[in-house]
């Protein structure tokens, strides 16, 4: 991996409208806000997503913190500091706790910077070995069934590969019964709890035993390992845990414990992409099957979400959609279905560009923070 020596990096916070509300157990979004990282270096310019959310629902972090953290810490520590390889960013980072969301956004920035300076792709620089990655659908808590039903029908005719229904206590057994009625044994069906349950509900969560799931994705809290440890030995579907996987390390343990059968990646999560694939090494190893989730990514995410999900250790159907699932306007050209697939991008980098009229459309806030010493250096505008 080459060093790159950044000039400066621009923030932005954008608002894109999503093309319908989603619900999940610990709220409903009829927008994304969203933070995208510019880094720009002597030969090229890098794009990272801070896919943080404007309130700490799903994790600790929310957008004014990774904007704060961003320009008081993580900026600092990288500008005026000569090259930087970014392999060496987390490293770089490490004694700033937490944030990882915050730290992916920019160490992809680097990576991205660094790959174009070297015309190499992020997808071939990760491992991936192949050219499309099967696209499943993550379908919010809707008003009434027959919303759910009428909206799954039309995910399938789009060639959807696998449905994921989100749940919480009073949407969970009856709609995804209803799902698996209406739909036959051979849909590709799991459903996300996102932390809405605690253990004493062991017996209600055994009611979706013979609906044939996949996975139930994050039944209990972040930092219930253990008892997620001990659900699993009260039910037959797989355990797939999101929120509590925060790093290879925390993976490692949950395996060992026998929390997670199954692994949901997601980049931010963890605190970037490299960290990502020392999770799908450490699965692998184990012989746990991981798939890559999402967060409702722009198009900058979204490219890098189907480099990472074509290694060989994806094996299942994974959220990155296409991007008229989320968003009328993306701020790349739109990722599309393609026989139920996305297409990994082979361009150099992210192998994707920013439009800079739809960038700037939907900017409500943007910095330029220099390096010390270049603070004369003319402002780009892009
Ligand atoms: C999950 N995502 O797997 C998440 C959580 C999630 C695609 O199901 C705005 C921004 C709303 C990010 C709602 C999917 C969100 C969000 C849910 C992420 O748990
Ligand atoms: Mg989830």
């Amino acid at each position: 991996m080459t060093s790159v020596t950044p000039r400066g990096f621009e923030t932005r916070v954008l608002r894109i409208p999503l093309v319908a509300p989603f619900e999940t157990s610990f709220g409903r979004q009829d927008e994304r806000e969203v933070i995208l990282v510019r880094a720009v270096t002597a030969g090229a310019e890098g794009w990272g997503e801070c896919v943080t959310m404007p309130m700490p629902l799903y994790s600790s972090e929310h957008t004014e913190g990774a904007w704060d953290v961003l320009h008081r810490f993580l900026y600092p520590a990288l500008l005026g500091v000569g090259p930087v390889n970014p392999r060496h960013v987390a490293a770089r980072v490490e004694h700033i706790v937490g944030h990882r969301m915050t730290k992916a956004a920019v160490e992809l920035a680097l990576l991205d910077a660094s790959l174009r300076e070297r015309d190499e792709s992020l997808a071939g620089y990760l491992g991936a070995d192949r050219t499309h990655v099967p696209s499943g659908v993550s379908v919010g808590i809707m008003p009434s069934l027959d919303d759910l039903l009428a909206t799954v029908q039309d995910y399938l005719d789009q060639g959807y590969a696998r449905i994921k229904i989100k749940i919480r206590p009073g949407w969970d057994v009856e709609p995804t019964r209803l799902l698996r009625r209406t739909f036959g044994d051979d849909l590709l069906l799991q459903v996300d709890a996102n932390a809405a349950y605690t253990l004493s509900d062991a017996r209600l969560l055994r009611q979706l035993d013979d609906l044939g799931l996949l996975l139930i994705e994050q039944p209990l809290a972040e930092d219930d390992l253990v008892q997620h440890a001990t659900l699993a030995t009260q039910l037959q579907t797989p355990i797939c845990l999101d929120e509590s996987i925060v790093s290879a390390k925390v993976a490692a343990d949950a395996i060992t414990l026998g929390a997670t059968q199954v692994i949901n990646v997601k980049a931010g999560r963890v605190g970037g992409y490299l960290e990502a694939v020392r999770i799908h090494d450490v699965a692998r190893a184990h012989g746990v099957p991981v798939w890559c989730g999402g967060m409702l990514e722009t198009g900058i995410g979204r490219a890098a979400n189907a480099a990472l999900a074509a290694l060989p250790g994806f094996t299942l159907p994974g959220d990155i959609s296409a991007s008229d699932r989320f968003y009328a306007q993306d701020v790349t050209d739109p990722f599309v279905l393609d026989e139920g697939r996305i297409a990994v991008p082979t361009g150099p980098g992210l192998g994707v560009d920013v439009n800079p009229e739809r960038l700037e459309a939907v900017t409500v806030r943007r910095s330029w923070t220099p390096a010390a010493g270049h603070e004369a250096d003319p402002v780009p505008t892009a």
